[in-house]
């Protein structure tokens, strides 16, 4: 089979997040390979990641000593994967991987790539062109397999034309039932003409390929430093993070089973494909004699730990509006109710804030005690549409305290969002959803499934 694998789709709305970026994208094309010259030592420690309260560390490696951990890793020699049976990942990349281009030292992982004159290929592989780049390809099937939980890795990508660093996964099953049956989860993926962006995507099969792909940029050059690259899985949702803030984030409606099962990690530097519009190897920025590198210097996989964050009362508005109050100072009745409209994140029901006309402000909250001191976020799923003067997911540690709020913006779709950190030492906390909108009759927000995480 020659099937599709890590083939980016942009939905329409990623697509019109990077056509409104793109003055904001540094260097597009950026020639040069600064960081190949660049000792390996010189970062002087690494970047580290504690999760929030709830969590417990299942899996890691920390690339210590000199050597991969073949207990968790197997590196592959070919361009034909055994795993996938597949002979060019099915996007037209240029490179070999092999064992010599990869390596443990100082700490880090590091995937090397080089350009080669050996026209490497594999009789596996007839039909497919000769190979003009060596690389490094490494995968952790029948090693380490799990599913949910928040996979995290701490990377420096290479810059120039035509690399191609991933880290993503494939369902374990994929030997048996192919791709994109699989499913596929694309945490980071980078190229050189978006180099602000953590690309990521998942794919999984409905009739074909099925597939949702965004990412974000966090306006600074990923090449340029480690960072730290997240997916949180659970049953009916992926958030993506880079450097610990949320840029992308997608809820499934239907829970496909691809995403239900383990899933194995891979981690590869390919160069050329399809991504880059299926370059010519003359036009990669990997002159001969020349070494560019990604390095990892850990990959984690925590899972929750049974949880110690409060459970709000009737969070998913499953109850109607059991455990909520609505504050509304100019007695907008029809703004804050519970209904179906448009369907819920969670279950049926979901909280709604909407004008019959009538300008509004509406104040749904909840108020918690007896927690424990400590620095807690609030969390929400919204949708959002029409005209407000203000709309913020807010909290407050007290009735006359000022509020930590994040503002909403205008999401089509289902939307995962936070609120800052908040410092609770009264043991009280009060949160919710406060919008007010003038009149014009199509405005609305949806919320749903409020969590309070302690960090
Ligand atoms: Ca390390
Ligand atoms: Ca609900």
């Amino acid at each position: 089979m020659h099937t599709l694998f890590r083939k980016l789709h942009v939905s329409a709305f990623a697509a019109s997040l990077l056509a409104s970026s793109t003055g904001c994208v540094v260097n597009a094309d950026d020639p040069e390979g600064s960081d190949m010259d660049e000792p390996v030592d010189e970062i002087a420690s690494e970047l580290d990641y504690a999760p929030p309260a709830g969590w417990r560390l299942d899996w890691s490696d920390e690339f210590n000593g000199s050597s991969l951990n073949t207990g968790n890793w197997t590196t592959l020699n070919s361009n034909w994967d055994p795993v996938t049976n597949n002979c060019n990942f099915g996007t037209g990349e240029l490179e070999y991987p092999r064992a010599q281009n990869v390596s443990v030292s100082g700490g880090k992982l590091i995937l090397s790539a080089q350009r080669t004159g050996d026209a490497p290929r594999d009789p596996n592989c007839a039909g497919y062109p000769a190979r003009s780049f060596y690389s490094g390809r490494i995968h952790s099937k029948g090693k380490v397999e799990r599913r949910y939980g928040k996979l995290i890795a701490s990377i420096k990508v290479p810059s120039g034309f035509g690399m191609w660093p991933a880290f993503w996964t494939l369902g374990a099953n994929v030997s048996s039932v192919g791709w994109p049956a699989s499913g596929e989860i694309d945490i980071l993926e980078w190229k050189s003409t978006e180099p602000t962006w953590m690309k990521s995507a998942t794919h999984w099969h409905n009739g074909g390929d099925a597939h949702w792909g965004t990412g974000a940029s966090g306006g600074y050059n990923l090449a340029d430093s480690f960072h730290l690259y997240e997916v949180e899985w659970t049953a009916n949702s992926m958030i993506f993070r880079l450097d610990g803030s949320i840029v992308a984030n997608n809820a499934y409606s239907h829970n496909e089973s691809e995403f239900q099962q383990n899933h194995y990690i891979l981690l590869n530097l390919a160069v050329g494909g399809n991504w880059y519009g299926d370059p010519s190897p003359a036009s990669i920025d990997l002159p001969s004699g020349v070494t560019k590198t990604m390095e990892v210097e850990w990959v984690r996989w925590y899972q929750p730990d049974g949880g110690s964050a409060p459970a709000l009362t009737n969070p998913s508005f499953e109850s109607g509006l059991t455990g909520w109050t609505t504050w509304s100072p100019n007695g907008t009745a029809n703004a804050a109710l519970s209904e179906t409209y448009n369907g819920a994140q969670s279950g049926a029901y979901h909280l709604t804030h909407w004008t019959n006309g009538t300008p509004f402000e509406a104040w749904t909250y909840q108020a918690v005690s007896g927690l424990s001191s400590g620095t807690y976020r609030v969390r929400a799923w919204v949708r959002k549409g029409g005209a407000f003067n203000f709309a913020r997911l807010q909290a407050k540690t007290c009735g006359s305290c000022a509020p930590t709020m994040t503002e909403l913006g205008t999401y089509g779709n289902w939307t995962q969002v936070e609120t800052g950190p908040i410092n609770v030492t009264g043991g009280y906390l009060e949160l919710g959803l406060h919008s007010n909108s003038p009149a014009n009759g199509a405005n609305f927000i949806h919320m749903d499934s409020v969590q309070i995480i302690k960090l």
